[in-house]
């Protein structure tokens, strides 16, 4: 494998000698490496890009330098504020082998990353993250190719859900009649709210779309937020999906996957935290009916990820990778009680944004 490795990354523009290639993070979806070379020369991220996923990965990586680009001209430190493609020697964004494709960004050194935000201070700062990415990419106006289709699009994955319910691949739809019924019984709340999206009402805005804490750097010195990264994502959305999804991740006392959901609920001081650093960003630019749906936003995207989790579930465990057998049943369940929090506590939600 390592041989393998050191000729991927010897494919690429990279400055100095690679001293080793080492696996980092947690992802779902990629591969990442850390690239270290020796001396004074940057270390690099390197990353097997997910093709069954993302089928069009040459535009995914035209998507991150347009994106990347347009930040460095607006940030005081461009080299640390956002992500630095490096292209492959050949002048592509990407190196492709067999089936695969991998790319190469700087590895952006003196940064943690954290899993889950354990101070409602950490929970601020990443506010701040996703609504200064936001507010940075407010003005981009080229065309971004859409990466993954209908990403955070309810009325397409109940197209998927329905296919896959249908099809039932592995058998195991008739054990999971309760679980099915969590998300039939929201499905027209939730087409609902995207037919605000769809209808005009909620506007369209530059969007990372995948805003969990491990993906947000904050500086090692003084855990102040740095920049968004893993922008594989970036596509046209609403501004409330990232709010919403983030929330699911910071403002939850459990685990994603935890197996105890005695421990998952809505915590709301860390939801207030979130939303104030996100406000302090974002509020001025927000149109109303962006802020009447703030708190909705985080019930449709955990609503959306219990019904990811399981549909993949049903599907067989082909999307998300998974460390046992029933983890994306496990996941859902978690995801499910987070939603059942997040409902009973609505009116507080709503309260702690209209008090921003
Ligand atoms: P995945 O798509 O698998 O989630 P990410 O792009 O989020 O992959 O990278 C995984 C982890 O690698 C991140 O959570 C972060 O800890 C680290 N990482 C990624 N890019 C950089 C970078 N440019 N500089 C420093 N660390 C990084
Ligand atoms: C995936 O790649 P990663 O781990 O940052 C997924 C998100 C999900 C998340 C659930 C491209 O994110 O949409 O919310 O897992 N990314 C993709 O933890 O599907
Ligand atoms: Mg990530």
């Amino acid at each position: 494998m390592i041989d393998k490795l050191l000729n991927i990354a010897g494919q690429f523009d990279l400055e100095g000698n690679i001293a080793e290639i080492k696996p980092l993070g947690e992802g779902f979806i990629n591969d990442t490496y850390v690239v270290k070379t020796e001396g004074d020369a940057p270390d690099y991220i390197l990353q097997r890009k997910n093709h069954l996923i993302f089928p069009d990965v040459p535009g995914m990586m035209d998507n991150i330098k347009a994106v990347t680009e347009h930040i460095k001209k607006k940030v005081a430190d461009p080299m640390r504020e956002t992500l630095t493609v490096i292209p492959a020697k050949d002048g592509n964004l990407y190196v492709k082998d067999g089936e695969n494709f991998w790319a190469v960004c700087l590895f952006i050194p003196e940064t943690t990353s954290l899993t889950r935000a354990e101070s409602p201070e950490q929970a601020y700062q990443g506010g701040l993250g996703t609504g200064r990415f936001q507010a940075l990419l407010a003005d981009f106006d080229q065309p971004l190719n859409e990466t993954i289709k209908g990403f955070h699009n309810i009325r397409w994955r109940f197209r998927q859900w329905d296919e896959t319910i249908d099809a039932d691949p592995v058998g195991r739809v008739a054990q999971l009649k309760e679980e099915i019924s969590w998300i039939e019984s929201r499905r027209k709340e939730m087409l609902d709210f995207w037919s605000l999206v769809e209808d005009g009402t909620i506007p369209m805005h530059v969007t990372h779309n995948d805003t969990k804490i491990s993906n947000v750097l904050f500086n090692k010195v003084d855990g102040s937020m740095l920049c968004m990264i893993d922008l594989d994502t970036v596509m046209t959305s609403t501004s409330l999906n990232d709010y919403g999804d983030a929330i699911r991740i910071y403002a939850n006392t459990g685990a994603e996957d935890e197996k105890d959901i005695d421990k998952v609920e809505l915590d709301i001081e860390m939801f207030k935290a979130y939303t104030e650093g996100y406000l302090h960003e974002r509020k001025a630019s927000m149109v109303q009916s962006e802020l009447d749906h703030l708190a909705f936003s985080a019930r449709y995207i955990t609503f959306e990820q219990v019904l990811r989790f399981l549909m993949d579930y049903i599907d067989g465990d082909r999307y998300y990778k998974i460390a046992y057998p029933d983890h994306n049943l496990v996941r859902t369940r978690a995801q499910y009680k987070l939603l059942q929090s997040m409902e009973m506590k609505y009116e507080q939600m709503r309260e702690v944004i209209s008090s921003k």
